[in-house]
């Protein structure tokens, strides 16, 4: 009767390798809906319970994050004796507590009961995930395996620091935060590892984010790996810490902005709280830096109530959107601090540019009255196709650098491969009104998705490069051009696997990703950790030395979700951020 109520990486790391200078420049609930309406500073509340009228207002920095449960104890009076005749003396007086669950509190970290979602354009995978269901509960199983064997590597050899370097069996220390920590935290829960989430709690818990002395943190690492595990986590558990955490570290990155310029600094001391500027880009702004905080930003804004975030987001998308670009929605990657022009012509939507793409699309897919993101978006998109985007002998590939309007010609990078799943996941939201075009940017997701998978394919060793070259007959290339060749267990062809998967039910993007993650078992994972390759098609390629944060946070994480049932993180309920950390889709109606 109880009841319950109720970039060494690019991007940022690899952004470093480009530079000439040294390594010190390593150097409310989802039942609450919101009304962005159309004005930044005015968000409200209204709880989507039709017989609840409560306004809340997010903005509200009174507001306590953590609030505690309830108890209320209750009499009922039972009259129901059997009998007609209502006899006072033979009701029954119960005393029950009715406890009032409030939903914020932890939750287990048990998957949830298989409640598979309706077909629809998010979901094609009901039939096809049962009639395999045997060899998808196997391979889940093994992907599963692989994250507890990283993830006890990790903690025997480097626990609390950044990464592992499995060869060495020494840690690196990149910026301080427990990167690893922060970066697996979800796929842990997701995956039902749950030793292995309370120690990452725990450490979470522990950790004081503002005594951190590393001179340079980057505010793009810090926030998609560091605010986007953290809030992802919150969104999945409901537990306050993770949001009182998620809060703390979105303090400190404040302090990359000041009040002249839109765009934040590259990196933050958070112990001075200096910031500064990425040297080899002479104080130049990174399009990917600064365009991939938008998500994160306005998260953060409404869990917490406090608008601070979303401003700066705002400020920031509203500046790219009044640069003046050669290509209409091609924004140049390096760009003036107060962002009024750019350093230099080039546009890239690899190393540099990727996520800001990614970002336009992803937000119109978070929240109402994002029209703004929709058409930078469409604009991109469709410049992205016309300029970049060539078919050899029907192999579809994305150049990924415009240099003076011209595509490098043929060359496409490992990391431009999220791509595929880009133009599938805004063709299957409709992000266009036109039929034709969201027919064609599925076509063109399923072509880059295809192309990626190839480079796995055609790769001695089933792992795909870093770069690689299509020739004007189609044949591929995946040597030589002057361009790294290494493999470090990067994400962006498993997570268009997935996404694909995901939205057409077809099969052979699970059989692709399972290829995929046999190559890695067999050649990167070592007696202790796993690793990537110097040499992506050479079977006798030496080792690299690290075990990166973002194997666990994605690469594992979407092979799982490759084969998992569509109650496992529903596209229709989630976006992942760019270190693919889902965040619970605001948007009353996305399709
Ligand atoms: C990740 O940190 C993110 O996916 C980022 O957007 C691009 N690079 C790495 C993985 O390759």
């Amino acid at each position: 009767n109880v009841n319950q109520v109720k970039k060494q990486d690019f991007s940022s790391s690899d952004i470093n390798s480009f530079s000439s200078s040294s390594s010190n420049d390593n150097d409310i609930s989802s039942s609450t809906s919101i009304d962005y309406s159309s004005s930044s500073s005015s968000l409200s509340s209204s709880s989507s319970s039709s017989n609840n009228n409560n306004k809340i207002n997010l903005f509200d920095s009174s507001k306590n994050d953590e609030s505690s449960d309830n108890e209320i104890s209750i009499k009922i009076i039972d009259n129901s004796s059997g009998n007609d005749k209502k006899d006072s003396s033979s009701s029954k007086t119960q005393e029950i507590d009715i406890k009032i669950v409030d939903e914020k509190q932890p939750t287990d970290t048990e998957q949830k009961e298989y409640s598979p979602k309706p077909d629809g354009p998010f979901n094609r995978i009901n039939k096809v995930y049962e009639e395999n269901k045997a060899v998808n509960q196997y391979r889940a199983e093994s992907v599963k395996e692989a994250m507890k064997f990283a993830w006890d590597n990790y903690k025997q050899y480097a626990w609390g620091r950044d990464e592992l370097n499995p060869v060495s069996k020494t840690a690196e220390e990149w910026f301080g935060f427990g990167i690893t920590i922060m970066d697996s935290i979800d796929t842990l829960f997701i995956m039902g590892l749950k030793d292995e989430f309370k120690d990452a709690r725990d450490f979470v818990e522990n950790l004081d984010m503002a005594k951190n002395t590393t001179i340079k943190v980057s505010v793009f690492e810090a926030n998609i790996r560091v605010l986007g595990g953290l809030l992802s986590a919150y969104h999945l558990t409901e537990d306050p810490l993770f949001l009182k955490k998620a809060k703390e570290i979105g303090t400190l990155l404040l302090d990359a902005f000041d009040s002249s310029n839109p765009f934040p600094k590259a990196f933050i001391d958070v112990y001075t709280k200096k910031a500064s500027y990425l040297r080899w880009t002479q104080n130049c702004a990174l399009l990917a830096e600064v365009g991939t905080m938008f998500l994160e930003f306005e998260d953060l804004s409404l869990l917490t109530g406090n608008s601070v975030w979303k401003e700066k987001s705002d400020r920031i998308i509203d500046t790219l959107s009044k640069i003046k670009t050669r290509i209409p929605g091609l924004v140049p990657t390096k760009l003036k601090p107060e962002g009024t022009t750019s350093c230099a012509p080039a546009v890239t939507i690899g190393a540099m540019g990727d996520s800001y793409y990614e970002y336009l699309l992803k937000m119109w897919i978070y929240r109402d009255s994002a029209e703004n993101y929709r058409e930078m978006y469409l604009k991109a998109a469709n410049s992205i196709i016309k300029n970049l985007y060539k078919e050899f002998n029907g192999v579809g590939f994305m150049s990924t650098t415009l240099i003076n309007g011209n595509p490098e010609s043929g060359l496409q990078e490992h990391l431009a491969c999220f791509l595929g799943g880009m133009f599938a996941l805004g063709a299957a939201a409709n992000v266009s009104t036109d039929y034709k075009v969201n027919k064609e940017f599925m076509y063109i997701g399923e072509k880059i998705t295809e192309t990626c998978a190839k480079s796995y394919e055609l790769s001695p060793t089933g792992l795909g490069p870093e770069h690689f070259l299509i020739k004007s007959n189609g044949e591929f290339k995946l040597s030589g051009h002057g361009q790294p060749i290494f493999f470090r267990l990067r994400p962006e062809t498993v997570e268009s696997l997935f996404i694909l998967y995901r939205l057409t039910g077809d099969t052979k993007y699970q059989e692709w990703g399972w290829n995929i993650f046999e190559a890695i078992n067999k050649y990167c994972r070592i007696s202790s950790g796993y690793v990537g390759l110097k040499s992506a098609p050479d079977v006798n390629s030496v080792k690299d030395d690290r075990q990166q944060s973002y194997f666990m946070a994605e690469t594992l994480k979407y092979l799982y979700l490759l084969f998992t049932d569509s109650s496992v993180i529903p596209l229709d309920e989630y976006v992942f951020n760019t270190e693919a950390h889902p965040i619970k889709i605001i948007k009353k109606t996305i399709v």
